[in-house]
């Protein structure tokens, strides 16, 4: 059953999904940018939609005037326990019950065929390595590691902050704790060793990783293939329009992305899952994992 809800198009209003389909088979270069509506499928709620992380915030912090601040840095450096409380739900599991989406599925399937040129991922859930992709870069970082604010140590994310978040507390690191301990003098007034994830706060600095490729790939990509992000947050929403003139970019969203509307040549607007699964069959790639899971 088809449940894209609406297709518009500069390519011609006849078609669309076939034109997506005829570029996706000629392109070698393909630049997938995507966001938080990749993995709500799978249950990791996104930022905006209803029922989302704002919302939540703004529902158990009412006096705050911006859900934002509980991801900037400026705050987190001043209090970082509503973080933390609300990391639970953006935390990936150990185990392997989180599994990646149909899409996250699709842009490995990509990779596979040797179509793409990179993944740019604004998520932190790490999806897109589980699904086997390996040309990605985490633009916002992600849970893997974390550094202590005050001594600078950095290191993975090991079962016991794991743990330790999971228990809702503020995960401390052993070094400052140790030296703390061990020096009677040690000025209590200090910075709290806290460990921070090394996630991209708003007002810190993208990964070196970003601006590493970014430049070199936007010259070098000849299709653009834009996944449930809306498109919000700079510098990666100005992709879109940083790339060369002429290079076909598509979306694939619940919802038009306002900002950027006009740069896009389709819009294949519906759940991504069933949009990509649909694309998938239309191209005649067999996957392992192509049933979208609201389908069941
Ligand atoms: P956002 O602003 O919440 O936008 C998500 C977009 O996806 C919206 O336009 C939704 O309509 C759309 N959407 C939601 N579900 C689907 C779906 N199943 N199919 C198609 N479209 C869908 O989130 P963005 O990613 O644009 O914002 C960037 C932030 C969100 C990044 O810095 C992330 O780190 C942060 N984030 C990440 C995760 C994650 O890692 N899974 C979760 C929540 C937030």
């Amino acid at each position: 059953l088809m449940r894209v809800r609406q297709v518009r198009s500069k390519l011609g209003e006849v078609n669309t999904l076939e034109d997506v389909v005829r570029l996706i088979e000629g392109s070698s270069r393909v630049l997938v940018l995507c966001g938080a509506g990749m993995s709500t499928a799978v249950g990791i709620p996104d930022f905006r939609s209803k029922g989302g992380i704002y919302e939540r915030i703004r529902q158990r912090y009412p006096f705050l005037d911006d859900p934002q601040l509980l991801f900037d840095i400026h705050q987190f450096r001043l209090d970082p326990r509503p973080f933390f409380e609300l990391a639970l739900e953006l935390l990936p599991a150990t185990d392997d019950a989180l599994r990646p989406s149909v899409s996250h599925c699709f842009v490995a399937e990509l990779e596979r065929r040797g179509k793409l040129l990179r993944c740019y991922t604004q998520n932190i859930d790490g999806l897109e390595r589980r699904a086997g992709v390996q040309r990605v870069v985490f633009c916002h970082g992600n849970f893997d590691t974390v550094t202590c604010v005050r001594c600078g140590w950095h290191g993975a994310l090991s079962d016991a902050v794991r743990e330790c978040i999971r228990a809702g507390q503020v995960p401390c690191c052993e070094r400052c704790r140790r030296l703390q301990a061990d020096d009677e003098d040690a000025d209590v007034e200090e910075v709290e060793p806290v460990l921070k994830p090394d996630i991209v706060f708003f007002g810190e600095s993208l990964s070196d990783a970003f601006f590493g490729q970014i430049h070199d790939d936007l010259e070098a990509t000849d299709l653009l293939l834009v996944l449930g992000t809306s498109l919000q947050v700079a510098p990666v929403a100005k992709i879109p329009t940083s790339i060369r003139p002429g290079v076909p970019q598509i979306l694939i969203n619940r919802e038009l992305v306002a900002r950027a509307r006009v740069e896009f040549d389709v819009e294949l607007l519906g759940d991504c899952d069933v949009v990509v699964a649909e694309l998938a069959r239309r191209l005649q790639w067999e996957m392992a994992s192509m049933t979208p899971a609201s389908a069941y």
